[in-house]
């Protein structure tokens, strides 16, 4: 078992007063706490090994490059991939999913084609598919999410019917950022590949959560953000199964991606090269590096049981407040809790929690359709990491008495 309250030392930012009252912070979904090894790794780059990578051939280059690639080895390791060349660095989840959508879409989806999502994805795993849809002339076909005596969650029996031709690729999320819904991801992949469908994982927010094995989980791709798993912002990295991914074209053309070119016409580093147009985020795909060291250091079987009492305890304490209305599965919960208070806007929940020194969000957290469907245009949400206490979450459940009582006074 994890001890938060030793780990928090580890996370400068906790360690302040906000509005009068110690920070708590609950607002990992949106983006986590830095670390102070990813904090010293970054500082560490800048100070002494700030080069350009893959060209130069002095000290500081060869340094930096060394790191980078390090980073792309680790990451590899990270999520069990058979190859550090599987990896391709991303600005985050979204640009993973737009990778994909631009080139395995580019080459692969046409018109009358099909692309399976499920009701509950966030705009970054619907939009860029939307995208692709329009210029090929295919159509989104969507698992529905069904609200039930389990709570919502998604409807299994409807996913089995949808999931064969004319879809040629399933994109779905492991983790809800909303509904604090876990997928069967392994059993969803194994499902496509049967019926020779290309699988995508938008993993954002399980990586930083719990282990995750590409190849056991069956995927075809995966991505994730490095701000979610204790990581620096502007980084994260997509996974592709390398006989996927070496037969895709590149999406970004600039320096670094090519062999060689002509004024006409190019020649392209195979994958993931081909991929990285222009320089990377080297200090940063350093400093994700630093913690996913972290991360393991911890122990991510240890994080995944925290969040899973955390969780519970959060439902049970915001359960036991009758004016709240919390959305997603009854149990197997993730670490958050998304809840519609009668009568009080979202965004005054929020406002007035901040006066309390709580982090939450609020809003459609970009989950825009599935909250209109769920009928909670507007919810807050409280998302826990493992510096998060239960005593964090008594505070929070005190707080949200006291802003029930303010609005119907
Ligand atoms: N997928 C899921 C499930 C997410 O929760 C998010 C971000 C993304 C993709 C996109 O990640 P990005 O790093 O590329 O932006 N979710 C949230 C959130 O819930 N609040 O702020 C960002």
């Amino acid at each position: 078992m994890i001890d938060p309250a030793q780990l928090r030392k580890d996370f400068p930012a906790l360690d302040q007063q906000v509005n009068g009252h110690p920070l708590v912070y609950l607002d990992n979904a949106a983006t986590t706490q830095k670390p102070l090894a990813v904090i010293n790794a970054l500082d560490h780059y800048y100070r002494r090994d700030n080069s350009n990578v893959h060209r130069g051939l002095h000290e500081l280059s060869n340094r930096a490059t060394a790191a980078y690639e390090h980073a792309r080895v680790r990451a590899a390791q990270f999520v069990n991939a058979a190859d550090a060349d599987e990896i391709v660095f991303t600005r985050g989840t979204t640009e993973g999913l737009n990778l994909i959508a631009n080139t395995w879409g580019a080459v692969n989806i046409s018109a009358g084609d099909e692309i399976l999502l499920t009701e509950a994805e966030h705009h970054s795993n619907l939009i860029p598919w939307q995208l692709l849809a329009q210029r090929a002339g295919a159509r989104l076909r969507f698992v529905p999410v069904r609200s039930g005596a389990d709570g919502d969650t998604l409807d299994l029996d409807a996913l089995e019917k949808l999931l064969a031709p004319p879809v040629k690729l399933f994109s779905f999320v492991h983790v809800s950022n909303t509904l604090a819904l876990v997928n069967n991801a392994k059993k969803f992949c194994a499902l496509a590949r049967q019926r020779g469908i290309v699988s995508v994982i938008d993993a954002a927010q399980s990586i930083g959560h719990r282990p995750l094995d590409v190849r056991d989980l069956g995927c075809d791709f995966l991505s994730v953000s490095g701000h979610k798993m204790a990581g620096p912002t502007g980084i994260g990295f997509l996974y592709g199964r390398k006989e996927l991914l070496e037969q895709l074209p590149p999406w970004q053309g600039g320096g670094e991606m090519l062999d060689s070119t002509t004024y006409e016409t190019a020649k392209f580093k195979p994958a993931p090269h081909r991929f990285e147009a222009g320089t990377p985020n080297i200090a940063d795909a350093i400093a994700l590096s630093a913690a996913m060291d972290y991360l393991d250091a911890v122990g991510r079987d240890a994080i995944a049981d925290h969040d899973a009492r955390l969780s519970a305890y959060a439902y049970e304490k915001l359960g036991a407040l009758d004016f709240l209305r919390i959305l997603g599965p009854k149990s197997g919960r993730a670490g958050l809790t998304t809840f519609v208070m009668s009568g009080v806007h979202a965004h005054d929940v929020v406002e007035m929690a901040n006066i309390f020194g709580i982090a939450l969000r609020g809003g459609h957290h970009c989950n825009q359709p599935l909250m209109k469907k769920l009928n909670a245009p507007a919810s807050a949400r409280a998302s826990f990491y493992l510096y998060n206490t239960a005593a964090e979450v008594d505070r929070l459940a005190e707080t949200l008495v006291k802003i029930k009582q303010y609005f119907t006074r």
